[in-house]
This record gives C-alpha cells, sequence and structure tokens, in this order.
C-alpha cells in the first residue's frame, strides 16, 4: 500500500500546485472530535489550514510542514468547518479559496490573501458574494476571454452536507442562483425518481481585478453520459457529481473531476471549454479506506500526479484521513490509466 505523504497531522482533500518549481499542497486538517458522526458530515470540523511543500514528488522526499497558514477564528464571516482549500496564484499573490459555514450554519466560500504559497493567509472580511456551497477549485487558464488574458474559473459545489441541493431553482438541476436557497433541503438529501437529472457542480469565472469577486452569473455545469448524448440521472450514483470538483487541462482538453461521494468513486469528464458540457469518461480512482474520496491532478516535470487521500493511517476513521499521492498516465486517446501505454 502506498504510504501517507504526510504523518504527523491527519490531512485531507489535497489541492497540489507548482509554485516556484516546488510542489505545494492545500489540504484539509482533519482533527479528532467528540462529534456524533452522520450524514451530515458534522464530525468533519476542522478549524484550521496548514500548508505543505515538496521539491521531489519521486519518491515525495522532505515534505515540510510551513505551519498553521489560517484560523477559523481569523476569518470574520465564518462559524466552523473549514473544509477543502484550493489555491491560486495572480501577479505574485496567492489566494487560498476555502469554504466554511457562515454564523447562519449556511456554506460559503471565502478567500484568503498572501504574498507567499505557504502563507499565512489574510481572510477577506466577507465571504465571495454570491457564493454557496462547499469544495472550491480554480484553474487559471491560458485562454483569454476579452481582456482577461488569464481567466480563472472557480468550481464548487457539493451534495447533503454540502448544501448543494439547497439551490435546485426552477431547473431542478439548480439555476444557479445563490438566492434560490431553500432550506427544507439540508441535510442528507438530493434530487431522485424517474427523469430526474443530476445536481449540476457550479463553474464561474472570477473577476480579473479582484480574485474575491465573481466576473458573471455563476453557472451549473452539464455532465453528459456518452451513451445519450443527456445529463447524467440523479438516481445514478456510480457516475452523478457529489462533491471534490477538480478541473485540470491537457492538450487543449479540459478534465473535469469529481467524487460520486455515496458510491466512493473518483471520476472524470472531458469537454472542450472551461464551462462544459463535460462527457463522463470513467473513472480514476476505486473506493478507498474511508467514505470520503477526494483529489486533485497536477503536472510536475512532465509527469502527471493524482493526490488523494484514504483513512489507513486512522485504522478507517473516516474523519481521519491522510493525503497520498500516486503518478497517472494517459493513453493515446487521452483516457487516465494507472499504468504506462506499452
Ligand atoms: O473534508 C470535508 C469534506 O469531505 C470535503 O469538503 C469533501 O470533499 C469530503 O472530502
Amino acid at each position: 500500500m502506498v504510504p501517507p505523504l504526510i504523518t504527523h497531522l491527519y490531512t485531507a482533500d489535497p489541492s497540489a500546485h507548482v509554485f516556484n518549481g516546488k510542489i505545494y499542497v492545500y489540504p484539509s486538517h482533519d482533527r479528532e472530535t467528540d462529534i456524533q458522526f452522520n450524514d451530515n458530515g458534522d464530525q468533519y470540523d476542522m478549524n484550521d489550514y496548514h500548508v505543505f511543500s515538496t521539491p521531489s514528488i519521486d519518491p515525495p522526499a522532505l515534505v515540510t510542514d510551513h505551519g498553521v497558514a489560517l484560523r477559523v477564528e481569523d476569518v470574520p464571516w465564518a462559524s466552523k468547518q473549514l473544509w477543502a482549500p484550493d489555491a491560486a496564484e495572480r501577479d505574485g499573490v496567492y489566494y487560498l479559496y476555502f469554504p466554511a459555514r457562515d454564523k447562519e450554519g449556511i456554506f460559503r466560500i471565502g478567500v484568503a490573501r498572501a504574498d507567499k504559497p505557504e502563507g499565512p493567509f489574510k481572510a477577506d472580511p466577507d465571504y465571495i458574494p454570491g457564493s454557496y456551497s462547499i469544495d472550491p477549485a480554480v484553474l487559471v487558464d491560458d485562454v483569454a476571454v476579452g481582456d482577461d488574458a488569464t481567466p480563472a474559473y472557480l468550481y464548487f459545489g457539493g451534495l447533503w452536507g454540502g448544501q448543494l441541493q439547497c439551490y435546485q431553482g426552477t431547473s431542478g438541476r439548480g439555476d444557479g442562483n445563490a438566492d434560490s436557497y431553500d432550506a427544507s433541503w439540508l441535510g442528507p438529501k438530493e434530487p431522485t425518481g424517474e427523469g430526474a437529472e443530476a445536481m449540476g457542480p457550479r463553474v464561474v469565472r472570477l473577476s480579473p481585478s479582484d480574485m474575491g469577486q465573481l466576473a458573471e452569473p455563476v453557472r451549473t455545469i452539464q455532465i453528459l453520459a456518452p451513451e445519450t448524448g443527456k445529463p447524467i440521472a440523479a438516481d445514478d450514483h456510480d457516475r452523478r457529481f457529489f462533491e471534490a470538483a477538480w478541473m485540470h487541462k491537457r492538450n487543449g482538453l479540459y478534465y473535469f473531476s469529481y467524487s460520486t461521494g455515496d458510491t466512493h468513486y473518483l471520476c472524470y469528464a472531458t469537454g472542450t471549454g472551461p464551462y462544459g458540457p463535460f462527457t463522463y469518461r470513467g473513472r480514476m480512482l476505486e473506493p478507498v479506506v474511508g467514505w470520503t474520496t477526494h483529489h486533485s491532478v497536477v503536472e510536475f516535470e512532465g509527469r502527471w500526479y493524482l493526490f488523494h487521500h484514504d483513512s489507513s493511517l486512522s485504522g478507517g476513521v473516516s474523519h481521519l484521513r491522510s493525503v497520498k499521492v500516486k503518478e497517472i498516465f494517459y493513453n493515446a486517446a487521452g483516457d487516465i490509466v494507472s499504468e504506462p501505454e506499452a
């Protein structure tokens, strides 16, 4: 079995990026809790972030813990549950995107800023206006949009405890609007039944002049079944989006990957633009020890790596997870495969 990358803390939801020639990992920091386990995820009661870096990944060596980068008490709008974060760089400023519950218990996405990839980060006084739900992931793209030469796209959303199902709007899959919040859907619930489409993850371009603001209305992403060309059904739990959005780009193709939650797969779908639609393509990780699965994909020195987590170090305690890394490969058609093509 692959050993964890970090063993002195429990860490999860790793978002990996290459900054200044090193890999930086932005994970959740899991901790012990007395909170009763439930399907709303209340036991995932994290209250700070650490940032890690390594100059070498094969084998991973000299992983540095840069210490506490942000604490929940230093986020004016947040009350609890610092869940899966991501980071991005623009014009020499490093941004940490993170979900947390606001003072009313509603998940929002916040941003914190630093002048170094490892932080410490200073949180904006309020969450990103118009943001909701969990699991932010940012792609800084190289295809210009108007004057925006390197547009940054924020992907987010998560079902059940992540509250995405509270934003169904009029379309059923969700109309992308934070004002459509419906508290009657709180808890481990999601759309189901004949003809119901799966909820879509969300995407929105960030403002090029202020990475803490949205540049446009939030859009709902469609993930299409290859056999029909139609959106994946809500009851197709082996393939429907649940949480853990990640976007990477290879050879001009956009790879949107995600967790299927209660069926515990990491899947991916591909498309020709940042907004989708994306066509379901397959699995990139089978279920691991523990309930959740979450990941990132990063290219480093010409090779591709999948950062993920499992609960093997804690003996299977789902909310005490550890970050791992493995190399991944692509075949000639662009499918993600676990061994290099012969
Ligand atoms: O770490 C808390 C939550 O568990 C994340 O936000 C989800 O993606 C799942 O990994």
